[in-house]
């Protein structure tokens, strides 16, 4: 949060009054055509006559940050100010085209456009880097010495130092910061690219080594097929995955669907939906799979016709070629080779589900068809993420609910069946690429790294990481695991030499910026608002008002750039943004769905709805025709069990079956004894990561605090509302607790975003739970483990 940030929102209460005082404080040719800002400025010099003048207008948009849903926002506006926002107000009713309606965050843009913090011009470090010292200075010199840095840093270090890092505040439109400055360097030498996310990082490696794909969901209007519905780690009345979900969810239930969740904390989801919660320890839910398994097979409950005609290794008789027998998955949960049947009780001990409910839900699941088991991704954000994700496939394989309408196949859960022209592209002649996760590495030894830290597209890079571009995220610090070593990492200027920053605030990574640059929100430019998996609309991001102060597009950033270079040619093929979205509305009618509407007709309508004779199901075809529909496995079967994870010959780590392995941090490593608790996050309702955390109604609306058990509250003599602080080896925060039975014994939970405060001992003020987190990461996919955590807690 700024220093001042909360407080100045609060005392100044009315926004206008302090955008106002803002805008008469500084000298108006600076206003570099801020329409909202000149009408302003009429405004007061002639209230009266301006309110005659200009009747409220309504102008629909969508907003572009990275929830997985897109809402109608509409914004009134009136005298070239927005005066109120509101959104989707259809009734539900047609499922084919459920509202978009915003959500609390929505309800607060009005907030985040007029900020009185918002970054307002260009700006350029002058004390140490991180100290947050800056000086303004003028569009021109910050373009000269981008445009500089980037080709003298190209020229010194080659294109493989340059990055642009993972940033997610706009993604899922069709320009935006990254492409913009991807472009540019593709441009003029490359760039060092990186694969994988931070949102299902474990997933995305592991569930393909099962499935050949992703693409393992189905869409969320065949869940009013589905009996019984397993929401595993998924929270979808707080995160958003796609902004109708929770309309299909509610209308699932309504048909009479049992919902049960699975989640270490009594969720907003298991308040509204759940027939029945189950508590979980974090990072042992794989234990409680196969018990699952373990009782299905003795019970004879499993689909054995299923597992024989579209699996690889259910069984001694359907192992890859040269596999021992003992091998497969059956004799793994039977305990055949290592003398450990994975029965309920075994599991009870380390997921703390009790026998007798572990037996109910293995025969719920293989008895009442269809079944829906939905993973959602907290519970992969975890040191042995990879095996989660595999065992929610395998028991969607046990029961035989994978292809299946109302069935559901588990696993990371893409889908997607809509799609838009994205005119906006580049060719990076780069192809070295890292693991996201894995850009700290790349600064400190990037040059040493290989196939064994995930590197692809080369066998080595030819440099550390020199030039960092961070558009639109917080991940430079608040993100990413481990702060203090980030922090370290990047205050030493002699390994990354310059970093450009674009944001809308001076976050915890805009602080570590060279060159800061205020971006603009989506109320003042175009785009298009695609949503998760293309589920099923896409919204049109209208234009509202000019951008404020000195605020600028990337997009317009770099063309200018790109001229300093010599390529501004070829960089914006003479479109602007508007031609952009104009140019991907035509195309996509042209090209890929003639009922895709105008470019009027779509700023007419707002939102576009594709249209679909019946529900998306996941593998339909490979299961309804096996003989012309194969998986895209190496045997084109299901793979229970991986040849490929075999040949890794890394079992302890990397088995070729899911399977529990206790976690280090997790509930039995002996660090638990300096250590007790395990920390988890969630994305919290409140913000979108760490966006809008500098918004004081949506801290009214949910504030940043600690759950934590009563037992372990009383333990420690700990009450509600009390001011604790949190530590382990990594780092230590202070931040108030909510003492609640919604949160398991043994586990505290922290919404994670908030942003990194540190005091001067550097002891974070905030509740930004990255100060505790590993960059340890996960053995296949090198991904993000930030859910697996030991800490202590203690009143201050
Ligand atoms: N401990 C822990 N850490 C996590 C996670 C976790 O679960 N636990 N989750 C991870 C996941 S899944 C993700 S996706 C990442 C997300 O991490 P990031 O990708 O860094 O996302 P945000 O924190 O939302 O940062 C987006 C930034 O963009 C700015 N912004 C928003 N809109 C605009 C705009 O229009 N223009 C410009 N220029 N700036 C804009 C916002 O002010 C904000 O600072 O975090 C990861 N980190
Ligand atoms: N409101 C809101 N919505 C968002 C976002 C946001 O920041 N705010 N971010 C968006 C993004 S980029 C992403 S990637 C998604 C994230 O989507 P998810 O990763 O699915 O969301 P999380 O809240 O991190 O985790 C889901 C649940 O997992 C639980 N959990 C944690 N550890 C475990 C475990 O070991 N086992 C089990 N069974 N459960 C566990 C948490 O308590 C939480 O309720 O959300 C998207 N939508
Ligand atoms: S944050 Fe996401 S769900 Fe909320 S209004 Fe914006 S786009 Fe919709
Ligand atoms: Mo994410």
């Amino acid at each position: 949060m700024p220093e001042n940030g909360f407080k100045n929102f609060l005392t100044n209460k009315m926004q206008r009054r302090t955008f106002l005082k803002w805008s008469g404080a500084i000298s108006i040719p600076v206003i570099a055509g801020g329409i909202g800002t000149k009408m302003l400025i009429d405004r007061q010099e002639d209230k009266k006559k301006a309110k005659a003048e200009s009747p409220e207008k309504m102008i629909s948009t969508c907003s572009i940050n990275n929830c997985g849903g897109r809402c109608v926002i509409k914004a009134h506006v009136k005298d070239g100010l927005v005066v109120r926002v509101s959104t989707d107000t259809r009734e539900s009713g047609d499922i084919s085209r459920p509202p978009l309606r915003a959500c609390i965050r929505g309800r607060n843009y009005r907030s985040l456009l007029y900020h009185p913090d918002r970054l307002k011009y260009p700006m350029k470090r002058v004390g140490k880097r991180g100290e947050g010292k800056f000086k303004r200075i003028p569009w021109d010199e910050a373009i000269d010495i981008i445009a500089s840095e980037v080709k003298r840093i190209g020229d010194t270090y080659g294109p493989e130092s340059r990055y642009v890092n993972y940033a997610s505040g706009q993604s899922w439109g069709i320009h935006g910061g990254k492409a913009a400055v991807r472009k540019l360097l593709s441009l003029t030498g490359g760039f060092l690219n990186y694969h994988n996310d931070y949102s299902s990082g474990a997933g995305n490696v592991a569930t393909p080594y099962t499935y050949g794909t992703n693409n393992s969901g189905s869409s969320f209007d065949s869940l009013l097929h589905s009996k019984y519905i397993i929401l595993w780690g998924q929270n979808p009345s707080e995160m958003i995955f796609s902004t109708p979900y929770r309309e299909y969810l509610m209308q699932a239930k309504k048909n009479g669907a049992k919902i049960t969740v699975i989640d270490p904390r009594y969720t907003d989801t298991a308040i509204a939906f759940a027939d029945e919660w189950i508590p979980i320890l974090p990072t042992t839910d794989n234990a409680l799979m196969d018990a699952m398994g373990y009782v299905m097979i003795t019970e004879k409950l499993h689909d054995q016709a299923f597992l024989d005609k579209y699996c690889v290794g259910f069984d001694g008789d359907h192992m890859p070629e040269g596999i021992p027998k003992e091998e497969s998955l059956k004799s793994y949960l039977l305990g055949e080779k290592d003398g450990t049947p994975k029965t309920p009780e075994w599991a009870e001990k380390i997921c703390r589900v009790s026998a007798e409910k572990i037996r109910e839900i293995a025969r719920a699941y293989a008895t009442i068809k269809p079944a829906a088991l939905i993973q959602g991704w907290g519970p992969q954000r975890h040191a042995y993420g990879e095996q989660v994700m595999r065992g929610g496939a395998q028991l969607a394989c046990l029961t035989g609910n994978v292809g299946k309408l109302g069935g559901w196949a588990a696993g990371t859960g893409y889908w997607s069946r809509s799609n838009i022209v994205f005119p906006f592209s580049y060719d990076n002649p780069v192809k070295a690429s890292i693991p996201c996760f894995l850009w700290t590495k790349a600064v400190e030894k990037g040059s040493e790294m290989s196939g064994a830290d995930g590197l692809q597209g080369a066998d080595k890079l030819n440099s550390n990481i020199k030039l960092i571009f961070n558009m639109a995220g917080n991940m430079l610090i608040n993100q990413h695991s481990d702060i203090n070593k980030t922090r370290q990492l990047l205050e030493d200027e002699r390994k990354v030499e310059f970093i450009v920053v674009s944001d809308l605030f001076m976050t915890s990574s805009a602080k570590y910026a060279d060159i800061l640059l205020p971006g603009t929100t989506f109320f003042e430019r175009y785009d298009i608002g695609v949503p998760w998996c293309f589920g099923d609309y896409v919204v049109f991001g209208e234009k509202v008002i000019d951008p404020l102060y000195e605020c600028r597009n990337e997009y317009d950033v770099f063309s200018e750039v790109a001229a300093k270079l010599g390529v501004k040619e070829k960089y914006t093929e003479g479109r602007t943004i508007l031609d952009l979205v104009k140019e991907s509305v035509n195309r996509t009618k042209k090209e890929l769905n003639p009922n895709f509407p105008t470019f009027d007709e779509f700023s007419k309508i707002g939102a576009y709805h594709f249209k679909y004779d019946e529900p998306l199901v996941g593998f339909k075809e490979q299961i309804d025709h096996p003989e012309k529909h194969s998986f895209e496995t190496p045997s084109g079967k299901i793979e229970l069990f991986s040849k490929q994870l075999w040949d890794m010959k890394q079992p302890n780590e990397i088995p070729a079956i899911a399977k529990y392995i206790p976690a280090w941090e997790g509930p039995s490593d002996p660090l638990t004894e300096k250590y007790p608790l395990q920390l988890i996050g969630w994305h919290y309702k409140r913000r979108c990561h760490s966006t809008y955390d500098n918004q004081p109604w949506l801290e009214e609306a949910a504030k940043q605090e600690m759950w934590i058990n009563p037992t372990d509250a009383k333990q420690r003599g700990i009450e509600n509302g009390d001011r604790v602080q949190v530590l382990n080896d990594r780092g230590s925060l202070v931040i108030d607790v909510k003492v609640t039975p919604r949160i398991t014994p043994g586990v505290v939970g922290i919404p994670q975003g908030a942003w990194y405060t540190p005091d001067k001992d550097g002891l974070d003020q905030r509740g930004s739970l990255n100060v505790l987190t590993s960059q340890r990461p996960t053995p296949l996919a090198k991904a993000n483990p930030q859910q697996t955590n030991l800490v202590e807690v203690k009143k201050m």
